[in-house]
């Protein structure tokens, strides 16, 4: 089995401890993960302090830390390949999703070392004489990124690259159930030449090396992706010592299809929205919301493209969808299969584990599709992470609203309209951080993303995302050559 090991100040350091990670294609075990201890967090986190505060990156200017950003982005476009099938073996990822978006990612890192030498303070008017006040953009400090198990890389550039631009240092954890490919980044990240301890990898479990780094004293700020349970339990634990914290968590996106719309279109957009990924993405558009007037027409459409959907082996360029990324999530979804039957929702596809030839003994989920529900159902509420869309029927654009919108999550929601009247008042009216029209999945490094209500906190992506890893001072500045009355106040 393939072994690897975790990067504290530079050097490849091993655990004691490993656990394995499963290959969910082949149902096996293939890779030896380092079980790091909270030890070892404090190794890292005191190792990204020095790094941050004495050694020789504290000396880098902004141009010298655009280089190495764009070196490491050039590194990541020369190994893509061995990261890709290294995702594919680790997480059940289609190998061709992955070269897409590992062709992608370098991108990132361009952009923020692009964005580096661009993080200006400025002078601001003074009404006070013989005083310049000016503001500068610092590092937050030693941050701390936690990544989920559905896309290690591509969560884990969209904090990376903005951190090192604006300063910082990190430690990162990824999901320990889908390790592999962030430790492979991490040697990419010693040949770009960043100084020691400037990047840290620990991998392990949430309570043994998530907790200890979010409480960890020397941490200034949590940026983190999972679940919103594990998120508010982070949020708790930043609070007890005032961190600043980003959440990217979960979602319930709606799909709103109108009569107007280009129904082909539609139909393809909606699978691809929730079947993509085999629904493990935080944007799943997981319920379809259709006008009654088309609920029958539209559902069948959904099915047939649905039912045509290639399962199989992730490697193959033309499989379509892959197996569920754990066992755990593969139990997880199974137990709301359980549940959709026994709140007597209406089986329309799937519904069940896959077994097909091509799945072999593989973690597989029928795509599934549940007709004519309800938004209080269980399946229509919770986020589920896997292929499985409810279908809802509403009568007028403001019942699609109230339904879109009665949801605690806000991440996404697709409309599919001809109708510009009714593009710009959806867009105005859905509470949701991304709204797509006639289209589903568009994100980009340039355009910010994030969640409103429970789906987080905070945007990644985009200019605004460097300046959650910074902090503004405020410097006065006195030419006076008179020092005024100190006890009356300027
Ligand atoms: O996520 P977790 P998991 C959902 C999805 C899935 C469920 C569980 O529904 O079924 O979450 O997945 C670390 N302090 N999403 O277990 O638990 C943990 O080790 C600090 C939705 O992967 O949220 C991992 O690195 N860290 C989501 C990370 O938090 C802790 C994407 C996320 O783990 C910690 C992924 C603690 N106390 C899963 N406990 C989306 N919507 O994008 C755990 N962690």
């Amino acid at each position: 089995m393939k072994s690897y090991s975790l990067l504290i100040d530079g050097a490849p350091v091993t655990a004691q401890a490993s656990f394995e990670s499963e290959d969910p294609f082949q149902g096996k075990p293939w890779a030896l993960i380092p079980r790091a201890t909270a030890q070892h967090v404090d190794a890292a986190v005191e190792a990204a302090y020095r790094a941050l505060h004495q050694g020789p990156w504290s000396g880098f200017n902004a141009t010298q830390r655009g280089a190495l950003l764009r070196r490491l982005g050039d590194l990541l476009a020369e190994h893509s390949e061995t990261l890709a099938s290294t995702e594919v073996r680790d997480n059940g990822k289609l190998l061709s999703d992955m070269r897409k978006q590992l062709s992608y990612e370098p991108q990132v890192f361009y952009y923020y070392a692009g964005l580096a030498d661009k993080i200006e303070g400025s002078l601001l008017p003074s009404d006070k004489a013989d005083i310049l006040n000016f503001t500068r953009h610092e590092p937050v400090g030693v941050v701390a990124i936690i990544t989920a198990w559905n896309a290690p890389i591509n969560l884990l550039a969209k904090k990376l690259a903005p951190a090192l631009a604006a300063g910082c240092t990190v430690v990162v954890k990824p999901s320990e159930h889908a390790s592999a490919s962030t430790l492979e980044l991490a040697t990419l990240i010693e040949k770009a030449g960043f100084p020691n301890g400037v990047v840290n990898v620990v991998t392990g479990f949430g309570d043994e090396v998530g907790s200890p780094l979010v409480s960890h004293s020397k941490v200034s700020k949590v940026a983190f992706t999972g679940s919103e349970n594990t998120g508010k339990r982070v949020y708790e634990l930043a609070a007890r010592s005032l961190k600043k914290v980003t959440l990217e968590l979960g979602g319930k996106s709606p799909n709103i299809v109108f009569p107007d719309a280009n129904l082909e279109n539609a139909a393809n957009g909606v699978v691809a929205g929730v079947f993509a990924a085999s629904g493990q993405t935080c944007i799943a558009g997981a319920r379809l919301l259709v006008h009654r007037s088309i609920l029958e027409e539209f559902s069948e459409r959904v099915k047939s493209v649905a039912a045509g959907v290639r399962m199989g082996n992730p490697m193959d360029l033309d499989t379509e969808l892959g197996p569920i990324a754990n066992r755990q999530q593969f139990e997880k979804i199974r137990q709301y299969l359980d549940i959709a039957r026994s709140d007597g929702a209406e089986l329309l596809l799937g519904g069940k584990r896959a077994e097909r030839p091509e799945c072999g003994d593989g973690l597989f989920i029928e795509p599934t599709i549940y007709a004519r529900g309800d938004n209080q159902m269980r399946i229509a509420r919770e986020e589920i992470f896997g292929p499985v869309l409810v279908i809802i029927p509403f009568d007028d654009d403001e019942q699609a609203i109230a339904i879109a919108n009665d949801s605690p999550y806000g991440l996404a929601a697709g409309v599919w309209t001809n109708d510009m009247r009714r593009m710009v008042h959806m867009s105005g009216k859905l509470q949701v951080g991304t709204v797509w029209i006639n289209t589903y999945r568009a994100v980009s490094f340039m355009s910010p993303f994030g969640g409103y209500k429970a789906s987080g906190i905070g945007r990644e992506n985009g200019r605004e995302a460097i300046y959650a890893y910074l902090q503004t001072k405020s410097v006065w500045l006195s030419t006076a050559t008179n020092v005024p009355n100190p006890f009356i106040m300027r």
